[in-house]
């Protein structure tokens, strides 16, 4: 049987519910996953919740709870939510991030990463002095999306800063030109076909492409006139050709911070700049860049080729991460210059273009010009100094600390649980708060059992998302499955309550091996990932178009190399979502009131039409505000549809043409809509044809009524069953095949069969097609006859039967 993975991006389940954003992305998975196990596929469908994070940690701190215990809640809450939408999810394989089973193969294959290097021999996690943003108020450190616009914090409304803590590092960029190149096509290990290609949106290959930003183009080498602490620099330039218009030198206020700490004389209001700059969110850099503010340095540099003078000036439009911080300004070619330039009154020339190699040449014999390729993306900052995510799985041993410091976990230690604090609000040092918890910080060194501590950042919440489509082939979760006990209102429920069986199995594994995460991994896991993945189709939102995409790329590619994957990309078919708006326009949000609740809509309207309506709405990638009289219209829809059953002479022998044909055109318009997610037109196909079946003289047969259930069935499970019964059929068209094209007749549906009694000819009736070859059928019919029944003298002794022609009856 052919495999079909349909992926949804799983939920984070906040405390306030699925949103009708969530259940416009999740029908179309559910709808999917019915029509092709209707088609014959075997289909894995699976649901699961990306619980790690900082808002239950808020929430927690705020209504004074453990997260252990508000996230079970919140996800019991979303999947009875998704049951009454009837999601008929593989709820078998059910998963949480936060669950110690599921974090502990996440610890694992951070281990795997911390253990690897790239083509190099670097490490592809490392330690670094980073900059965090900082509340000097709450004292705490912040994540990006706690610090406003206006670099404040949101919580307390101080204006925050940055702090310098060592932390753990992702080098993503080793990765770069991996995740470029596969963006155009790969390649799988040991597979038939070998080679494939990523059937994405244009647009997020495009977004990919642009984050990881790959720029060639050169150093060039630039001597300073008046200075002995800053004699040279270097700029990086795309446009070597343009350096003839060179009229100033733009560097970052990190680079001159940097001068200032080896001794530079900086003027007052250079020095007030460059701290205000430092200081600000990456945000509130992008606004001032928009200002193309900055400030005279009183430097000069020397252009290498015309050894003009040009002055420096420091300004925060360049970042230090880019390139090398140093920018040549050639305002007649470049717009940002060209702001810059008119703004402070600068130079701007009027020259050709030269001939770039002619360039190149001139320069590079004196030494003074480099290639050199580029990336917008920067190395990932992993470590968060936070309670609610995955504890990184590394002891500091003074001892026996590899150049980092610290000693990997044994994998028969896994998982590596988090404690189950009282207090996890952030501490003042900027450590997490799993800093004060001396019992489980101080720990023994798993190489020499030497005294030794435990790391206390936890992963970021990306980590979970980064392999989950993996976890689910082999995932098995049949506690899940029990509603009772888990309830909302018990509050006592501990994560480590619903343990899947998965750790079971885990669990053997411990007891027979040293290894046992690998042996599970290789016995285990990958025949399962290997028979699923890559996932055949992906649907998710675009808001997830770039990071979420470029990590889980970005940890396959690592196992693809560690050979514990022969696959380098996961996801075959990417679909993203168009936002449901309010009924404003705007967007949906607790503080405008105008938030639509699924719960509210199904219990009113029902989960069909709430289903149809979000597949309805409007084509399925594109954004659309919420109509509530839509919704109605759906309601009405399937009313009129099975009233239509109950209409008398609605349902008949034959349907009548005009309906036959319009019902193969739905069949065909249904396939084409689920495959090529737009469900809106075969919906509207629907619509079309309950309109024909209603108006006067269009009868539907038994036989096509069953075709229709089976078509609706994807879409309106409920009412399809409703249309399957009043068919005269029992159980679900769900469980049903697809009515595929050749098999359904949809040309002639009646014959012509001679009727003879004793071999004379009496009558002539039509018969049903495909019940023309039924010899009972069409004796029942012909004795019925009263044209037959006139010649017929007692019981029938004999019968000859041609099918599909004659029967002849023998008194
Ligand atoms: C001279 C020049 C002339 C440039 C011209 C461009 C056009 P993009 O813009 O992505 O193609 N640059 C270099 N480092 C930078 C930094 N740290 N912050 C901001 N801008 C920086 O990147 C390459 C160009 O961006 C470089 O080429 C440089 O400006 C600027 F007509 O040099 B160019
Ligand atoms: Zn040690």
């Amino acid at each position: 049987m052919k495999k079909m993975y349909v992926l949804g991006m799983f939920p984070y389940p906040s405390g306030e519910g699925l949103h009708v954003g969530h259940v416009r992305i999740y029908t179309a998975c559910d709808v999917m996953a019915r029509y092709y196990k209707m088609k014959g596929y075997e289909v894995m469908s699976p649901m699961g919740w990306d619980a790690f994070g900082l808002p239950a940690e808020n929430a927690a701190i705020k209504n004074k709870m453990n997260p252990q215990d508000i996230v079970p809640k919140n996800y019991n809450n979303f999947r009875s939510q998704m049951k009454k939408l009837l999601f008929d999810f593989d709820w078998e394989r059910e998963l949480a991030t936060t669950d110690p089973t599921y974090y502990g193969l996440t610890q694992w294959i951070f281990l795997k990463l911390y253990g690897a290097r790239d083509k190099d021999g670097n490490r592809l996690v490392y330690r670094e002095q980073v900059p965090i943003n900082w509340c000097p108020k709450c004292k705490t450190g912040l994540a990006n999306e706690e610090v406003l616009a206006d670099g404040t914090h949101e919580r307390c409304g101080a204006v925050t800063g940055k702090k310098l803590l060592p932390q753990w590092v992702m080098r993503i960029t080793s990765y770069a030109e991996e995740l470029l190149r596969d963006l155009d096509g790969f390649e799988l290990r040991g597979r038939t076909p070998r080679l494939s290609k990523l059937d994405w949106p244009r647009g997020i290959l495009e977004m990919q492409r642009n984050w990881i930003g790959k720029k060639e183009g050169v150093r060039v080498k630039f001597q300073v006139k008046n200075s002995s602490i800053m004699q040279e620099f270097e700029v990086f330039t795309t446009r070597l050709d343009t350096i003839d218009g060179v009229s100033f030198v733009v560097v970052a206020p990190e680079k001159v911070a940097e001068w200032i700490k080896r001794g530079w004389e900086a003027s007052y209001e250079v020095k007030a700049y460059v701290e205000a700059a430092v200081n600000k969110t990456e945000q509130a850099r992008l606004e001032g860049e928009k200002d193309k503010t900055g400030v005279e340095t009183g430097l000069v540099a020397i252009n290498p080729l015309t050894k003009e003078e040009v002055p420096i000036y420091v300004a925060d439009y360049v970042l230090a991460e880019y390139g090398t911080g140093y920018v040549m300004g050639v305002p007649q070619y470049d717009e940002r210059d060209k702001a810059f330039a008119t703004k402070h009154q600068l130079l701007i020339k009027d020259i050709p273009l030269l001939d770039y190699e002619a360039v190149f040449a001139q320069l590079s014999e004196v030494g003074a010009v480099d290639r050199e390729v580029t990336y917008h993306l920067r190395d990932w900052v992993f470590s968060r100094q936070r309670y609610w995510g995955e504890p990184i799985p590394l002891v500091y041993c003074k001892k026996c600390g590899d150049e980092n410091g610290v000693v990997p976990l044994a994998e028969k230690d896994l998982p590596l649980t988090l404690p189950y604090l009282e207090s996890y609000e952030p501490t003042d040092t900027g450590e997490s708060p799993l800093s004060r918890v001396s019992e489980w910080v101080n720990c023994k060194c798993p190489r020499c059992g030497g005294a030794a501590r435990r790391e206390t950042d936890t992963m970021p919440n990306w980590a979970g998302s980064c392999w989950y489509f993996l976890a689910y082939p082999f995932w098995q979760s049949e506690k899940y499955t029990i509603e009772s006990g888990f309830g909302v209102a018990d509050s006592k429920v501990r994560l480590q309550d619903l343990t899947p069986s998965t750790q079971a199995v885990l669990d053997e594994y411990k007891k027979k091996s040293e290894t046992p995460y690998t042996d599970f991994w290789e016995e285990v896991a990958i025949p399962a990932i290997e028979k699923w993945l890559p996932a055949d189709w992906y649907l998710g939102g675009a808001e997830h178009a770039v990071l979420h995409l470029l990590y889980a790329r970005f940890w396959v590619k690592v196992l693809y190399d560690l050979k514990l994957l022969s696959f380098p990309e996961p996801f075959l078919r990417l679909r993203s979502v168009g936002m449901v708006l309010a009924e404003d326009g705007r967007k949906m949000s607790k503080s405008w009131g105008n938030v639509i609740n699924p719960d509210d809509v199904v219990a009113r309207y029902g989960s069909d039409a709430v289903r149809l309506y979000e597949m309805f709405m409007g084509p399925w990638d594109q954004a659309i505000a919420w109509d509530s009289r839509a919704l109605v219209g759906q309601q009405r829809f399937l009313e009129r549809m099975l009233e239509t059953t109950r209409v008398k002479g609605k349902i008949g022998e034959s349907t009548s043409p005009k309906l036959k044909m319009q019902l193969a055109k739905l069949l065909s318009q249904v396939e084409r809509g689920i495959e090529e997610q737009k469900f809106n037109t075969s919906i509207a196909g629907m619509m079309e044809l309950v309109n024909l079946w209603r108006s006067e003289g269009e009868v539907i047969s038994r036989e096509h009524l069953e075709v229709l259930a089976r078509v609706v069935s994807p879409f309106a499970p409920k009412a399809a069953k409703e249309l399957w019964q009043a068919a005269g059929q029992e159980g679900d068209p769900a469980n049903e095949a697809w009515p595929e094209m050749e098999t359904v007749d949809f040309s002639e549906t009646t014959v012509k069969v001679v009727v003879q009694v004793n071999g004379k000819l009496r009558a002539v009736i039509e018969v049903i097609s495909d019940k023309a070859q039924d010899q009972e059928e069409v004796v029942k019919m012909a004795t019925a006859d009263e044209r037959v029944k006139k010649h017929l003298k007692g019981e029938v002794k004999q019968v000859v039967f041609v099918p599909r022609r004659v029967v002849n009856l023998v008194g």
